[in-house]
């Protein structure tokens, strides 16, 4: 019998990265954006990123050093098809090699297939809003299947759909810059058939296996907690951001709601019942506050416990992941942690975020949330889309002059958490500036 702040022993503690954010050398739809000026600073690069494809081999032993015994991945969809209809073997062949790499190590795979980037040639012709993207797409899937067979590999198809549509097609603040509500749902609903679709691929392929999504979600309330449409904005952020998804996966019928921006509803075929798992990302709480002008909603960050916003300018609100987790329950599904965590400069806050964090997951398991595992987000520092270089996500500091990776002091916290499974607060924080 554990107690309630240990870990059980077949709990997973792993760590998450996705290639276009590490790898390096990637020619996509975002480094287009990227030269387009459309990060926060304009000449922002992901470039040859951190090099881990390069470095992959050399960075297995980085992960095992950690403890963890998963590793979430994604395959770069461009780096495998270049052109259309056109493989690039020697990439597929350097996937699977790395895939076998980390099963060898004790490491199981959990991989992403879609982690926000496409091939350049995708948007132009077949955007997710038009059905040709599932013709696409079904290719990719097939030969994403025939990828992870025989390996002991868990799956998350799409990563983070709702920051995709949000971003993509109804803000257009990333590629492919699309900000049309019609557009946004029928991408939405094009999306959730790329889910089934991959899954099919998967089973056909694989046989039984764990696959899921990775979703994004915010704890969401009303800045000014008397205000009805602060309350209702918040309403709305929870049903259409958090869970649309997650409820269409359950349920099999997309609805949406959002007014003035998109809605509808649409049955999807074999969306029903369709994960193993609920995979969540959760990183903050975001208050939300009606305001008169288009887009009549205004999202602010507020430090309401005086703990210090994270470097970007996030809450750091750990009871929101609770929160959360006990919404999961009502999917009925295992819950994996598929993303977590912080941008931090100094490094010397990790460990307390991770303290603090793992605390709630383990009270919202004494309350019967089903979590089965904890993949840290990140492995090490990588591009961070419109905010490029500036946060600092990893367990392992990078130097991006030498590429040499740093063991940090949350890089030892977690170790020890992840090996003694006892979790106990950590050391006091030294002080350092940022690099
Ligand atoms: O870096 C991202 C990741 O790609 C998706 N989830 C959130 C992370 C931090 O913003």
């Amino acid at each position: 019998m554990t107690s309630v702040l240990e870990f059980p022993p077949d709990f997973t503690f792993g760590v998450a990265t996705s290639a276009y954010q590490v790898e390096g050398g990637i020619e996509n739809d975002w480094s287009d954006w990227e030269r387009a000026g459309k990060c926060k600073e304009a000449d922002a690069r992901c470039g040859n990123s951190v090099e881990h494809w390069e470095r992959f081999f050399d960075d297995v032993p980085l992960i095992q050093q950690l403890g963890a015994t998963a590793y979430r991945l994604s395959i770069e969809w461009a780096r495998v098809e270049p052109k259309r209809g056109t493989w690039d073997d020697a990439a597929w062949s350097g996937y699977r090699a790395r895939l076998e790499a980390l099963v060898k190590a004790g490491i199981r795979p959990v991989v992403t297939l879609l982690h926000f980037t496409h091939p350049k040639w995708f948007h132009v012709e077949t955007p997710w809003h038009e059905p040709a993207s599932l013709v696409a797409w079904s290719r990719f899937a097939d030969k994403c299947a025939e990828l992870v067979s025989g390996l002991n590999v868990a799956v998350t198809t799409l990563n983070e759909p709702n920051v995709l549509l949000l971003g993509g097609y109804l803000a257009g603040a990333m590629p492919p810059g699309v900000s049309d509500g019609r557009k946004a749902f029928a991408a939405m609903a094009n999306l959730v058939r790329a889910h089934v679709i991959a899954r099919q691929a998967l089973l056909d392929r694989c046989g039984p296996m764990e696959i899921g999504i990775a979703q994004n979600m915010l704890l969401f309330a009303p800045t000014r907690r008397w205000h009805p449409l602060d309350q209702a904005l918040s309403r709305l952020a929870e049903g259409n951001y958090n869970h649309a998804i997650l409820e269409t996966l359950s349920t099999g019928v997309l609805k949406l709601q959002m007014p003035g921006f998109t809605a509808g509803k649409e049955k999807i075929d074999g969306a029903a019942k369709s994960t193993e798992f609920t995979g969540l990302n959760y990183y903050t709480r975001a208050h939300l506050r009606f305001v008169t002008q288009a887009p009549f909603v205004q999202f602010e960050f507020l430090d309401h416990h005086a703990r210090g916003l994270t470097d970007i300018g996030w809450e750091w609100y750990p009871e929101g992941f609770g929160q959360i987790l006990r919404q999961l329950k009502r999917y009925d599904r295992p819950v994996w942690i598929t993303e977590n965590g912080l941008d931090d400069r100094t490094g010397s806050r990790r460990p307390q975020y991770l303290y603090e964090h793992w605390r709630e997951l383990l009270l919202a398991r004494a309350d019967g949330v089903d979590v089965r595992s904890y993949l840290h987000w990140s492995l090490m520092d990588n591009f961070e889309w419109l905010e490029a270089w500036g946060p600092k996500f990893g367990l392992y500091r990078v130097d991006r002059t030498t590429m040499e990776r740093q063991w940090t002091a949350a890089c030892e916290y977690y170790r020890t958490v992840a090996t003694t499974r006892r979790l106990t607060p950590p050391p006091p924080a030294e002080q350092k500036s940022a690099a």
